[in-house]
């Protein structure tokens, strides 16, 4: 998943880009994309029965993109959307948010408006669903509802469109170290969108202390978690993320997937093969299967389900998937 950082010039971009990742901005490769890894301790205690396997945790693309300026092709392709706002230099949250959605809102018409066209033109049977759909759509975005909030079931069409209000977007309201944070929490309902509240500067330093170094500051400024976790937890529940995990070949592995998602929808975001062929899949909770002390004991005990490709995943399930 690529999370965009988003907002205007000077806002603290590449700050915050520094805050989450480490990389400072002189030492970026040409794409300015920064590889975390999304840290979930129920992992690393699974990982401790299979010691000789490879851990790998589930990762985040994190770009910093630039200003939200739609020639900028990057913007695009990104999946979700950090938007700083540079408090410090007195940014005001709610007007840059109003702005950078009406920029999305208009060129989320424009795409939908310049399909449309072409659909009405061509008029084909196959294309019915598609048009009532966007212009479904189009009728949110007249009303200037973001389509992400507009409450209708996601769509497959619709998500191939690649439309920025069908994005999830949430703020970091980045203030100077002589700033209060209270004085800029703003609820969903206030701004619009999810918010959190950042002394990037201070944030970006941190990544220049040693581990230990850093957990001292981080108590002495009150600081409970890393500006990373911060922003995966704020993700994973403003997008309704779960984690599933895997214990395959040489590797134990953590997954990310959308919840509510069927267990053929988690093997198809492991291969197609598995979903195309998917027959059965053994499930147990990592928590269970960790507490019995593996695999081997969990089937003597019989605690291992055997469910059907209509299984809803839950957060920490691990998974094999039976597949011909
Ligand atoms: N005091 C203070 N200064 C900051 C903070 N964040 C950024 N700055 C300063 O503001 C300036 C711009 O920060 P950047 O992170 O480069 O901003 P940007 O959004 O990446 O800017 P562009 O890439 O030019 O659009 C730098 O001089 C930073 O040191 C902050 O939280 N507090
Ligand atoms: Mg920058």
């Amino acid at each position: 998943m690529k999370v965009g950082i988003i907002g205007n010039h000077g806002s603290g971009k590449s700050i915050i880009f520094k805050s989450l990742t480490g990389i400072e901005e002189e030492h970026r490769e040409a794409m300015s994309v920064g590889v975390v890894e999304v840290h979930d301790s129920r992992l690393d205690r699974l990982h401790l029965l299979h010691q000789e396997k490879e851990k790998i945790q589930t990762r985040l693309d994190i770009i910093d993109a630039g200003t939200f300026d739609l020639k900028n092709e990057l913007i695009r392709t990104c999946d979700a959307y950090l938007l700083v706002i540079g408090a410090f230099f007195g940014e005001e949250p709610l007007q840059v948010w109003s702005d950078i959605k009406a920029d999305m809102i208009l060129s989320d018409q424009d795409v939908i408006e310049k399909r449309l066209r072409v659909i009405k033109k061509e008029h084909k049977k196959e294309h019915e669903r598609e048009e009532k759909l966007l212009e479904k759509a189009l009728g949110f975005i007249e009303e200037e509802i973001c389509l992400i909030d507009s409450e209708e079931p996601e769509d497959k069409v619709l998500k191939g469109y690649s439309l920025f209000t069908y994005k999830p977007v949430f703020a970091v309201i980045n203030i100077s170290e002589k700033q209060e944070e209270k004085d800029f929490i703003f609820s969903r309902e206030e701004l619009g969108i999810l918010s959190l509240v950042f002394k990037g500067k201070l944030e970006a330093d941190l990544q220049d202390l040693e581990v230990d170094e850093r957990k001292e500051y981080m108590e002495l400024y009150g600081m409970k978690e890393s500006a990373i976790d911060r922003v995966v937890k704020a993700f994973y529940s403003e997008i309704g993320l779960i984690t599933f995990f895997t214990i395959e070949g040489d590797e134990v592995r953590g997954w990310r997937l959308k919840e509510g998602s069927s267990i053929l929808e988690a093997a198809g975001s492991i291969h197609s093969d598995m979903e195309k062929g998917f027959i059965k899949a053994d499930v147990i909770s990592v928590d269970e299967l960790i507490e019995v002390g593996g695999e081997k004991e969990a089937k003597e005990k019989g605690i291992i389900h055997l469910v059907g490709k209509d299984y809803i995943v839950k957060d920490g399930d691990v998974i094999k998937i039976r597949f011909a």
